[in-house]
């Protein structure tokens, strides 16, 4: 078993563990222990080369809190100025080529400008990605939107996800995932049954509208803005609502809609048991949906989620169909900064899951060695795996330093003067 405290102090004295894993790279490294570095490399270039993760394009926006806004000369104003800023973060980082779309903020005048996103797509050749409609900003949605007790607003947010579905199809891109703000604030105030009802019959008039090959993901958040109930509160509420909707409709997890020190793996490892498991919106958070820099607060978080993805597709042999996106809002960080920073982040989380020696850790696990088992998780955790990433890049044809490549192309400094004139011009006309 594992190193004795006698030949941690003497580094000349043989290895007590029988076999070297894929956890000991840097050990390996130090030893010249070129063969298994080229294990490592390999495992992280091939689950580099299959991994993306979708861009917000609110996240390139000014957004604020409910306390105020502050704005940034820089941020985008322009659904033509999303695009460009996404096509910059693929662009040093190769793991985003999709942005996913709010439609009320977007898509304003909904399947009418449709072309004008094609148009963009071309453009920047970044893809479309998830349609997100909007049924939570709107006056009538005061009350809810498919929960809503007034059966004409339940319709006309119904009419709304279905125009998405239409939206999300003309542009190819295949998930439409609603986020719905409905619940109530005081006990008494409605029927939590009712509502149930409503969404059971609003979401299976939804999924009717879908096409072979589309999905409807269900997102679920315990509070905010309701404070008393929600409607769509947690993971098995959505699976619920999921399967009575219909087989095209998955649960989306975006890791700050938990409660404190909930356990958001093992919802994910159900959830990938149970094939509900749609996609994610990631971010991190400290105390509720606080939408900060993915892995910022708790990396080992992430990378237990993406543990429970790759051991599942090892022990399935497949890959598993999931939607990698980002959902933050940075008020006060550089947004493409802080989007590049993320992807980075992703990545190397999603590389150092991809170094989890699975075959050992089954055994570990079914002979119950615990504190080997856990090391072996661990283990991969604490790799430095941004060397191998450095490498993928080069080989990729990607600056080896994507902030640095960034920094350095001086497109900050441009669309800040120019985005920060018209800004300044268009208030300059309040005045
Ligand atoms: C919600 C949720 C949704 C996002 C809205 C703006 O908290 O995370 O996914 O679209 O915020
Ligand atoms: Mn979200
Ligand atoms: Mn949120």
């Amino acid at each position: 078993m594992g190193a004795t405290i006698d030949n941690l102090l003497s580094p000349g004295l043989e290895r007590s563990c029988d076999e070297l894993n894929s956890n000991d790279l840097t050990e390996s490294v130090l030893n010249g222990d070129a063969s298994m570095q080229d294990k490592t490399v390999e495992l992280i270039w091939n689950a580099l080369d299959n991994f993306h993760i979708e861009l917000p394009s609110w996240g390139f926006a000014d957004t604020g809190t409910r306390f105020g806004k502050f704005t940034q000369a820089a941020a985008a104003t322009t659904l033509e100025g999303k695009f460009s800023d996404a096509a910059h973060v693929h662009a040093a980082t190769g793991a985003c080529p999709t942005l996913a779309l709010h439609v009320q903020w977007d898509l304003p005048n909904g399947l009418k400008d449709v072309p004008e996103v094609q148009d963009l797509a071309r453009r920047f050749a970044i893809r479309a990605g998830s349609i997100n409609p909007n049924v939570f900003q709107n006056q009538d949605y005061k009350y809810g939107s498919v929960g809503n007790p007034d059966p004409a607003i339940r319709r006309m947010a119904i009419r709304h996800i279905v125009e998405c579905i239409a939206i999300s199809g003309a542009l190819a891109s295949r998930d439409v995932s609603p986020w719905f703000a409905d619940g109530s604030n005081y006990p008494g105030t409605q029927n939590i049954r009712k509502r149930i009802g409503y969404f059971e019959e609003g979401l299976a008039e939804i999924h009717a509208a879908l096409k072979p090959g589309q999905r409807l993901l269900i997102e679920y958040k315990p509070f905010e803005p309701a404070f008393y109930h929600t409607d769509i509160a947690d993971w098995g509420m959505a699976v619920l609502l999921a399967k009575a909707a219909g087989p095209q409709s998955f649960v989306l997890v975006d890791t700050g809609h938990h409660y404190q020190s909930q356990n958001i793996e093992q919802i994910v490892a159900w959830l990938l048991h149970k094939n509900m498991m749609g996609g994610f919106h990631f971010n991190d958070r400290r105390y509720a949906d606080d939408d900060l820099t993915l892995g910022s607060i708790d990396p080992y978080q992430i990378f237990r989620i993406f543990h429970e993805i790759r051991i599942f597709e090892w022990e399935h042999q497949c890959s598993a169909d999931i939607a990698y996106m980002v959902d933050q809002s940075n008020n006060l960080k550089v947004k493409i900064e802080e989007m590049i920073q993320t992807a980075c982040t992703a990545q190397e989380l999603y590389a150092k899951a991809a170094l989890v020696n699975h075959e050992q850790l089954a055994k570990l696990q079914q002979h119950c060695s615990l504190v080997d088992a856990e090391e072996t998780l661990r283990g991969a955790f604490w790799q430095d795996v941004r060397p191998a990433i450095q490498a993928w890049r080069k080989r990729q044809g990607l600056p080896e330093d994507p902030m640095q490549a960034f920094r350095t192309s001086g497109y900050l400094e441009r669309i800040t003067s120019q985005r920060g004139k018209k800004k300044r011009g268009g208030l300059a006309s309040y005045a």
